[in-house]
């Protein structure tokens, strides 16, 4: 059967860490691939997370099964996290997935098997996994504008506009903070826009939560998606804890599920384990049991906060530093998260990863976290004779 299959592109993220890899220039800036960095260019394992799978190590009874809904408690904590405090309640569930990906295929299977005519509405642009993931369930996807690249800050009316063509029972994807790659967010005025949006046109929202905690901190990085989620009957989150625990090879994610009724929510809540068990069986234990430990526990839930604000200060500090060095760069102060798309033609890309070593997509999205005050200089000297504007 294999001969009817069509050549791959590799994915244009992935293949730049071996292109880095390659490159022998001690020099070479890798501002590619979204994982943080320190000052150090390293992505340590937080203390939290060194701690908590010490005490795994010593007190884990036993790996037996746990069913395909994962950890229960690892999923009852980090629902605090995504819907408020005090806000679990029977009309919200949720599944422990592999990833924020996982998250994302099985919302987008469930939604396949329970309105396989429904489009899901993606930013232009967004993560580059979006799209593939919810094509593969079977869904259709539809654009709509999003960034503006004279403010280099949200298009939003462009945006309500788009979704004027939407049909009811559509589906909105919105990146919950720390938009990839533009590093945008919307402000809670917007979103309680995009709430009465979806209300009005019958639109499910979706969202996305992959940073939360390195854009504003973990409260204020959450508001607006509480505020959507208060006020819409439906609605789904694919979580990942991969970026604001550092776990990004264990995998860890959650699905969460709101309906309008608890009765609809328990067989909704069936549909989703059904399909877990066809795609994965049960997820991988470790590094969700590794968040559970953490949240469950005082002492290392402080530990683990407090080295999250400090990943958070210095990709801050670096976005101020960065918009400094030249106008065209001065809204990359007020962006957030892991990300920017800076104002240089896609030309312009692997001229700078020639001269300069610098590596980043051809859209010309740098990681923030690949900065630090060494290496910044010589980032901008690289990029300046290419800035537009
Ligand atoms: N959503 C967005 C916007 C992302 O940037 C990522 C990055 O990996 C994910 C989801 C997936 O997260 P995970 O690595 O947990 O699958
Ligand atoms: O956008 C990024 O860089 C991160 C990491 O296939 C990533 O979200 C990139 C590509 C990919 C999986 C994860």
């Amino acid at each position: 059967p294999f001969a009817a299959l069509r050549p791959q592109k590799p994915d244009a993220l992935l293949a730049l860490i071996a292109m880095h890899r390659a490159d022998s220039r001690l020099d070479k800036i890798d501002v590619g691939v979204g994982v943080y960095r320190d000052e150090a260019g390293l992505t340590p394992v937080m203390q939290a997370v060194k701690a908590a799978e010490g005490r795994l190590h010593a007190e884990q009874q036993s790996k037996s099964y746990l069913g395909a809904e994962g950890d229960v408690r690892f999923a009852e904590l980090l629902m605090k996290l995504v819907f408020g405090e005090g806000q679990s309640d029977a009309r919200r569930f949720g599944l422990q997935t592999p990833g924020g990906t996982g998250a994302l295929r099985l919302g987008a299977q469930l939604l396949a098997r329970a309105a396989p005519s429904s489009r899901v509405w993606l930013s232009e642009p967004t993560w580059p996994n979006h799209a593939p993931i919810f094509a593969e369930a079977g869904l259709a996807t539809r654009l709509h504008p999003y960034f503006d690249v004279e403010s280099r800050g949200i298009a939003f009316d462009a945006m309500l506009e788009a979704l004027q063509q939407s049909r009811a029972g559509d589906v909105l994807l919105l990146h919950g903070c720390c938009h990839n790659p533009t590093g945008t967010q919307f402000t809670l005025e917007q979103w309680e826009a995009l709430a009465a949006l979806c209300n009005e046109r019958d639109i499910v929202p979706f969202v996305d939560l992959a940073y939360q905690g390195l854009g504003n901190g973990i409260t204020a990085d959450g508001e607006g998606a509480h505020r959507l989620l208060d006020a819409v009957p439906t609605a789904l989150v694919a979580y990942s804890c991969d970026k604001n625990f550092a776990l990004y090879r264990d995998r860890v994610g959650a699905l969460f599920v709101q309906t309008p009724t608890s009765d609809l929510g328990e067989v909704t809540r069936a549909n989703a384990l059904a399909l877990a068990r066809s795609l994965w069986s049960m997820p991988p234990d470790h590094g969700a049991a590794v968040v559970r430990t953490i949240l469950d526990d005082g002492e290392l839930r402080l530990s683990w906060g407090d080295e999250l604000d400090r990943m958070r200060d210095r990709l801050n500090k670096m976005r101020v530093l960065l918009a400094t060095a030249h106008p065209a760069l001065t809204s990359v102060a007020s962006q957030r998260g892991l990300f920017s798309l800076l104002p240089i033609a896609p030309s312009a890309v692997p001229a700078i990863r020639q001269t300069h070593g610098i590596y980043m997509p051809a859209d010309g999205r740098i990681n923030i976290a690949g900065l630090n005050e060494i290496n910044l200089p010589r980032f901008v000297e690289g990029l300046l004779p290419h800035l537009e504007k």
